[in-house]
């Protein structure tokens, strides 16, 4: 029988992408799914999908804290026991020079990317040390391992969320509850066009003459993460495209 069939599900910024395709994978085993994220209509039509399986959705935006703090205390007693937080919600804005950039789109990025995986962690790990079961299941970058150009507060933001996953799994270390980052390079979903604030052209250049990672892909790595027997943590996992072999080396046709 599935590990999963059953286990209560939450994924953050499950409206797009690799949270989405996470959503996906996660049902096809029989999880009971909490997706949250800014855009309700987008949550909705993926639950429309996914009728098959229990799916709870509700509109969060992860780098409010007392919005955080309110809707996740105030799930429904049946849509509390959360036994897998995917913290996936995240974002880059720009690609400028440190001495450059908007000071709006760091705040964006600190706000999401450590502050928000933090508000929820925060709110959510509790209940899995009460109960004496969980699992934590961070989504950090290649960009947590290495820095690049124009990247210092995107690449700031994910080698924050290393550490912290480092630090909590010390923290959490004598409960059964695991805790890994799954760490990808380049997949193909909006992020990009978030990051050019919607440039669809800058967007598609980035996967120019390059086979990118599907948020699917991604998505199987989360799964068979979550599905180790539990004496097994893979405490970091990092997934790239064939065609990259480092943040700053790619191979194009
Ligand atoms: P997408 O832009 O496709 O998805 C990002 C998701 O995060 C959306 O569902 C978005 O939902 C949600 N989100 C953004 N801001 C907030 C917020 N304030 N509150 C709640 N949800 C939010 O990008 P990806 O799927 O690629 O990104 C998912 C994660 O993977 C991110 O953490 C990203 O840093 C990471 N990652 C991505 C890589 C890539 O190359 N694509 C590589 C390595 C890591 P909404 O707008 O509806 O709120
Ligand atoms: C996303 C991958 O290389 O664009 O985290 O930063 S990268």
């Amino acid at each position: 029988m599935s590990r999963l069939k059953g286990k209560l599900v939450l994924i953050t910024g499950a409206s797009s992408g690799i949270g989405a395709a996470c959503a996906r994978a996660f049902a096809e085993r029989g999880a009971r799914l909490l997706l949250c994220a800014r855009r309700l209509d987008r949550l909705e039509s993926l639950a429309e999908e996914l009728k098959e399986c229990e799916v709870h959705c509700f509109a969060l935006d992860v780098s409010r804290r007392a919005e955080v703090e309110e809707k996740l205390a105030l799930l429904p007693s049946e849509w509390r026991e959360i036994d897998i937080l995917v913290n996936n919600a995240g974002l880059s804005r720009g690609l400028d020079k440190l001495h450059e950039a908007e000071v709006e789109d760091w705040e964006e990025m600190i706000d999401t990317n450590l502050k928000g995986l933090l508000y929820v962690s925060r709110a959510i790990i509790p209940g899995m040390v009460e109960r004496g079961r969980g699992q934590v299941l961070n989504l950090g970058s290649i960009a947590g391992h290495e820095a690049y150009p124009g990247g210092s507060v995107y690449c700031a933001t994910k080698h924050a969320v290393s550490g912290l996953t480092k630090a909590l799994r010390m923290d959490l270390l004598g409960t059964p509850i695991r805790v890994s980052s799954v760490d990808p390079g380049m997949v193909e979903t909006e992020f990009s066009l978030v990051r050019f604030h919607g440039n669809e052209e800058k967007a598609a250049k980035v996967y120019q003459g390059l086979t990118p990672l599907a948020p699917e892909d991604v998505a199987e790595v989360v799964l068979f993460c979550a599905t180790r027997p539990p004496h097994v943590n893979l405490s970091e996992v990092m997934v790239l495209p064939t065609d990259q072999a480092s943040a700053l080396l790619s191979h194009r046709k």
